[in-house]
């Protein structure tokens, strides 16, 4: 059994179906929101991040797994505001390949991507005992969708992960770094967002995911995007290098799902 993937090449994304059959479901993610389609729903309330601040100076951690910079996140964060309660398990991201322009985010609207996309995956840990369990079940997993664009200014935020990333250029280092305030990576309006039923958008695509993606998008420098885009290798210390870019996946089709707004 192939368990190995990438975004393009021979295991590349037209090709995980093959290998892992959820990734050919009809309710996969992620996808493409056409906002004049979206539905009302005024029951969706803002979310609440819980304890995202309090870091309680444990330092974090952050890893290199090949596909992404993974950044694993304390038991005690969690998120309030959906119908059972979720715990923080980690936060990445996806992006581009430097190319000006260039696209680099999964979710895209009304057909716009935006340069990279940051993902804050939670369990939900009211019905389920961890992770590992969760993220087989339909109502599994909360992950947070963040589309991220480039402006003049860098985002001091985001330096306290892409000041490190230089110590994990290899697929499978990692390293210790300071802890920070999660929440000041996300945007400051949690009260609007797109909400839809969908799957991780990696290998093995569970379809245990329910998506939140803000409206609101965060911003970063040209510089930081470089650095996110250039960083990084996909491959292992020992191997040739295969630089870590256009690691996101392309929207799916939406079927006979329904994307709820949380504003009129
Ligand atoms: C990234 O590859 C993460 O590194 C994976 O997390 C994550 O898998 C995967 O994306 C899918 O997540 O929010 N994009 S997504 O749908 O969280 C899981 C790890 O490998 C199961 C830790
Ligand atoms: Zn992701």
């Amino acid at each position: 059994a192939v368990t190995y993937w990438t975004y393009t090449g021979s295991v590349g994304q037209s090709k995980w179906a093959d290998y892992f059959p959820d990734c050919g479901g009809k309710a996969q993610s992620p996808v493409d929101v056409a906002t004049v389609q979206t539905q009302y729903d005024p029951s969706l309330g803002p979310l609440t991040p819980l304890g995202y601040s309090q870091h309680g100076n444990k330092p974090f951690s952050l890893y290199n797994n090949g596909h992404t910079v993974v950044v694993p996140l304390p038991g005690w964060m969690g998120l309030g505001g959906l119908p059972w309660q979720f715990t923080a398990v980690q936060m990445h991201l996806h992006w581009g390949n430097g190319a000006p322009e260039a696209g680099g985010s999964e979710h895209t609207i009304n057909g716009q991507s935006s340069a990279a996309e940051l993902h804050v995956v939670h369990y939900n840990s009211e019905l389920y005992p961890n992770m590992s369990v969760a993220m087989t079940q339909q109502d599994g997993l909360a992950v947070l969708g963040v589309l991220i664009e480039t402006g003049e200014e860098a985002n001091q935020a985001f330096w306290n992960i892409l000041n490190y990333l230089g110590r994990i250029r290899h697929a499978g280092q990692s390293v210790s770094i300071p802890a920070f305030d999660v929440q000041s990576l996300l945007p400051s309006d949690l009260g609007r967002y797109y909400r839809y039923n969908g799957s991780l958008t990696t290998p093995p695509c569970f379809q245990s995911v329910l998506w939140t993606l803000f409206t609101e998008t965060v911003k970063i420098s040209h510089t930081q995007l470089m650095k996110l885009e250039t960083v990084l290798y996909a491959s292992k210390e020992d191997a040739d290098r295969v630089v870590m870019q256009d690691n996101y996946r392309t929207p799916q089709p939406l079927n006979d799902r329904t994307i709820l707004s949380s504003f009129p």
